[in-house]
């Protein structure tokens, strides 16, 4: 099995394979199984991005790929810029991934490398997937000034930390606008500040209303990522998080919430060690994280009673017909209509709940979950059975998520995992 970043180790890998006797035991980055041992080879150093060479891009039949992307424009997909971010937010990957470093591409080799892109294909639009795009804002400025150019024409979103973005002049975010940038989605998880600073999450509110605005008026979509269920999270943190979304939403028209997900403790971060300290045993086996999603998790969280679950999840419902997500969703056409119209009605009522933490009457959330239990009791038939001792969430969809990364909230995001046809 190779660990971490594939580039180098998949390439040695393979020619130690073409070896008539392969000394895998000098590629570093792998786990071997030996006499029903298992061995690990040694660490393997992350690449340099700026040293890689272009992806042969002649060798994707990209036809077969057109208009299947979740970003929904017809030839669109993701392309990466950078790894890793220098934050360590107790929650997320990146500390021990990234080892909290950032590691950019030049601005010129980003452009190097769309060039040689577009060589092969037509590309419309990209989403940019670096954790932290804009850690040095001169990158994209840079970026936007070459694009704009070179008359590229290309339709890019990305994500972005608050902080960072605010030291963007509104000259400089015009010009990121009109280089075919319209969405950035910024991590903002919780309104709480006892929490951010439990979690080591940076946030200043001030800053994050700024953004919020300026986005607005330079006409760029704004996208808030939100969590709920945190461990030690009172009532008190989950209203100022559903005040603060409100609030952005508010103040900017045209911006967006992620739907509120659980936050869910990832292997190695030190969240999940919090979690295990507290006494909650985690998922031994690889096959049962598969089940651990946001959606499935917040029906299980184990430091919670059924009474805030059932509100995460009433929360997490209303989330979605908040603002305009399922509107854009639905899109302009006929087709559209009734999911336009559900949303319209319902959003008042979503509104309310959010605003007042109301779990009462679910009508919605029996309504969703009429509509998605048949797939979900056939995916728990089929999947495997949780391990002893593990607080894995009651058996759900494989991969079945409903609103993560992939929900409306994002351009043109899907539904998945278990949604009707006519809602998806
Ligand atoms: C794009 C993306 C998505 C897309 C995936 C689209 C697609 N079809 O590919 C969508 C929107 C579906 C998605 C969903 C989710 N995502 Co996501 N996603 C990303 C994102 C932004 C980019 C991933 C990527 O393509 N990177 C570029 C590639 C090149 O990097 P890579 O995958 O790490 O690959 C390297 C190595 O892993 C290795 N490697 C990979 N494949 C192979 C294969 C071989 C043969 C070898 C040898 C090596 C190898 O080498 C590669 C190069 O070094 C990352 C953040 C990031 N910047 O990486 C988050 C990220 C992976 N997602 C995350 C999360 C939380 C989710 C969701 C759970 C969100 C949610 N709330 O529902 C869901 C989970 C979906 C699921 N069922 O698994 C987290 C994971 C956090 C963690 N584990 O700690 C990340 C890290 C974002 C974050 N900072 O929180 N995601
Ligand atoms: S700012 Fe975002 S990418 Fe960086 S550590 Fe925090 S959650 Fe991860």
């Amino acid at each position: 099995m190779v660990q971490g970043e594939g580039e180098e180790t998949f390439r040695e890998l393979v020619d130690a394979l073409g070896d008539p006797s392969p000394a895998l035991s000098r590629v570093p980055g792998l786990w071997l199984r030996r006499d029903g041992e298992l061995v690990h080879t040694g660490a393997r150093p992350v690449v340099s991005l700026n040293a890689l060479t272009p992806l042969p891009y002649e060798l994707v039949r990209f036809a077969d790929y057109e208009g299947r992307s979740a970003l929904g424009a017809e030839r669109a997909g993701f392309f990466e810029t950078g790894r890793g971010c220098p934050w360590t937010c107790h929650y997320c990957y990146n500390e021990r991934f990234h080892d909290a470093r950032w590691r950019p591409f030049k601005a010129e080799k980003i452009v190097e490398h769309l060039r040689h892109l577009r060589s092969f294909w037509d590309v419309s639009t990209l989403y940019f997937v670096d954790d932290s795009f804009f850690t040095d804002t001169k990158r994209p400025v840079d970026l936007a000034d070459t694009l704009l150019d070179e008359d590229f024409r290309l339709t890019w979103r990305c994500e972005g930390c608050v902080h960072d973005l605010a030291r963007l002049t509104d000259d400089e975010l015009a010009r990121i606008r009109r280089s075919g940038c319209d969405w950035i989605a910024m991590g903002v998880e919780t309104g709480s500040a006892r929490l951010r600073a439990t979690y080591d999450k940076r946030l200043d509110l001030a800053q994050l209303h700024d953004v919020n605005r300026r986005l607005g008026r330079a006409g760029i979509h704004a996208n808030f990522n939100i969590m709920t269920g945190f461990l030690g999270e009172e009532l008190d943190d989950l209203r100022a998080t559903t005040h603060l979304a409100l609030g952005l939403l508010d103040e900017n028209p045209r911006a967006t919430v992620q739907s509120f997900q659980a936050a869910v403790p990832y292997p190695g971060t030190r969240y999940a060690g919090a979690v295990e300290e507290a006494g909650f045993a985690l998922p031994a086996r690889l096959e049962d994280w598969q089940r651990t999603n946001p959606e499935d998790w917040m029906r299980s969280v184990p430091w919670l009673d059924a009474r805030r679950r059932n509100l995460l999840r009433s929360l997490f419902l209303a989330s979605l017909f908040v603002d305009g997500k399922v509107r854009e969703r639905a899109g302009a056409g006929p087709g559209g209509w009734p999911l336009r119209l559900l949303g319209a009605l319902y959003r008042p009522l979503a509104r309310l709940r959010i605003r007042h933490l109301i779990a009462a009457f679910p009508i919605e959330a029996i309504l969703f979950d009429a509509l998605l239990n048949r797939r979900y009791v056939r995916a728990a038939a089929t999947a495997s059975a949780p391990a002893a001792r593990t607080v894995l969430p009651p058996a759900g969809p494989q991969g079945g998520h409903l609103g993560g990364a992939g929900w409306a909230g994002e351009p043109g995001g899907t539904l998945r995992g278990g949604v009707p046809e006519a809602l998806a």
